[in-house]
Formats: C-alpha cells, structure tokens, sequence
C-alpha cells in the first residue's frame, strides 16, 4: 500500500440532508479522480460507499460510509454520512473534519 505524508492527507466529510446526493457524489469523484474504473450508481446500487443490502434496496445511507480517491499525490478520504434525521447522530462524529461538503 501506497505511504503518504500526513500534509498529503485529506479526511472529508460530505454532510447534507437526506437525498442531497452526497453517496452519488462521493461515488462520481471517486470515478473522475481514477481510483475507481466503474462510476457507481445509487439507482442501480452500485455505490462504494452504500454498499450493505438494507442501503441498496432502500437507496438510503445509514451509517458513515468510507472511501478514498487520491489526486495529485493527495489521497482523500471521503466520509459519506447519513442525511436522514433518524440516522444523523451517526454523522455528528464525522463533523470533527477539518473539511466539510455540504450537499445542495
Ligand atoms: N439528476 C440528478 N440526480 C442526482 C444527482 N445526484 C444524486 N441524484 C439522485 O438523487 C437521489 C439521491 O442521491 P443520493 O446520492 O443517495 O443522496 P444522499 O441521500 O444525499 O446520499 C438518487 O436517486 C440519485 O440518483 C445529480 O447530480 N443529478
Ligand atoms: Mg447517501
């Protein structure tokens, strides 16, 4: 696995309400920064970061989910959190990034 220095390391968190698109975005950037050959897709379940059965039938996160792309010798850490309201203790911890991505 590739090292890198810690000023090469981003954690960020999208956070948004529910159906904002944050799963499919964290899933489209990590496709157009190359670190994933397939674009995932929510509507077809497809998604790394929505990945266990109860998210893909119901097309919903409910937990932080994690992913990374890395650009420009920078790998970023995504944290894709839960927008719904019963699922949104689950994001507060993912808020302590120094980055944070609203959705629209
Ligand atoms: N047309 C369109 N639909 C989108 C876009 N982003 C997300 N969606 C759709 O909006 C719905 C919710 O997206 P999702 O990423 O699961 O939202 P989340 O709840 O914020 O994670 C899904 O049906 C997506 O296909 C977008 O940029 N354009
Ligand atoms: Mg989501």
């Amino acid at each position: 696995m590739k090292a890198f220095a810690t000023e090469n390391i981003r954690n960020l968190a999208v956070i948004g309400h529910g159906d904002a698109g944050k799963t499919q975005l964290v899933s489209s950037l990590i496709h157009v920064a190359g670190s994933q050959q397939r674009w995932g897709k929510v509507d077809e379940g497809t998604t790394i970061t929505d990945y266990d059965e109860d998210s893909i039938e119901r097309k919903v996160s409910l937990n932080n989910n994690f992913a990374h792309a890395e650009y420009q010798d920078t790998k970023i850490n995504f944290i894709d959190t839960p927008g719904y309201a019963a699922f949104v203790p689950h994001a507060r911890p993912a808020s302590r990034c120094r980055l944070c991505v609203s959705g629209r």
